[in-house]
């Protein structure tokens, strides 16, 4: 089986490629010769994350899936959320929004956060969303250098170092975007058994 992941992020392919059996072969925007900048006009993950498979998919008529993330804190009332890439300004890098977290958990002693990946797929027009969850906490400074984004300030549950400071065999132990994408295999090969 083939699948589109529509993504522009290199670390969130870089996380799921190896995921996935050797039975579904996924090919990336790049791949697939579409460049195309995916809009993530809406207000929840649920939503951007259709959006942008559902692009993807009424360009190319091919199965496809995007997936959203957001980190959600609780002392900010679940944000940096969907606004996660934006957190400090349109063209924030990971430095800017992480500094901008720290700034806003300054004097707060309620760290507590989660990282919450949906994933939406297009399989023959019907679409089907799976959702992973990582709970974890924010730390008072930044530390390691693998992955990306917020990875340097957040240290999931039952871990004592940030996902920076890990593997990425490490950080899938934990990981939100491997849970979710654990059911999306389960789902495709449920299905593939009924064809
Ligand atoms: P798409 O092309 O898939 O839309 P994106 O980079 O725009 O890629 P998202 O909107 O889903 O991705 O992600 C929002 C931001 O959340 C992303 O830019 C990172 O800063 C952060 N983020 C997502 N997953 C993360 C992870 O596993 N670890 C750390 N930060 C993450």
């Amino acid at each position: 089986m083939e699948l589109i992941f529509a993504t522009n992020n290199r670390h969130k392919i870089d996380e799921i490629r190896p995921l996935l059996p050797a039975a579904i072969k996924l090919r990336t925007l790049r791949e697939a010769g579409i460049e195309q900048d995916i809009p993530e006009p809406h207000p929840s993950l649920e939503e951007n994350a259709r959006e942008k498979s559902i692009v993807i998919y009424n360009l190319v008529k091919t199965n496809c899936f995007s997936e959203d993330t957001g980190l959600e804190v609780r002392a900010l009332n679940g944000a940096p959320g969907v606004k996660s890439a934006r957190y400090a300004g349109e063209n924030a890098v990971p430095e800017q929004n992480i500094q901008k977290l720290l700034a806003a958990l300054q004097n707060e002693k309620d760290r507590s956060a989660r990282f919450r990946t949906v994933i939406s797929l297009i399989l023959n027009g019907k679409e089907y969303q799976f959702e992973g969850i990582c709970e974890g906490r924010i730390s008072e400074t930044p530390s390691g250098i693998s992955g990306f984004g917020y990875d340097p300030v957040f240290i999931p549950d039952g871990a004592t170092q940030c996902f920076a400071e890990m593997s990425l065999e490490e950080k899938q132990v934990f990981s939100h975007r491997r849970k979710a994408t654990d059911q999306l295999v389960d789902f495709l090969l449920e299905e593939a058994t009924k064809l």
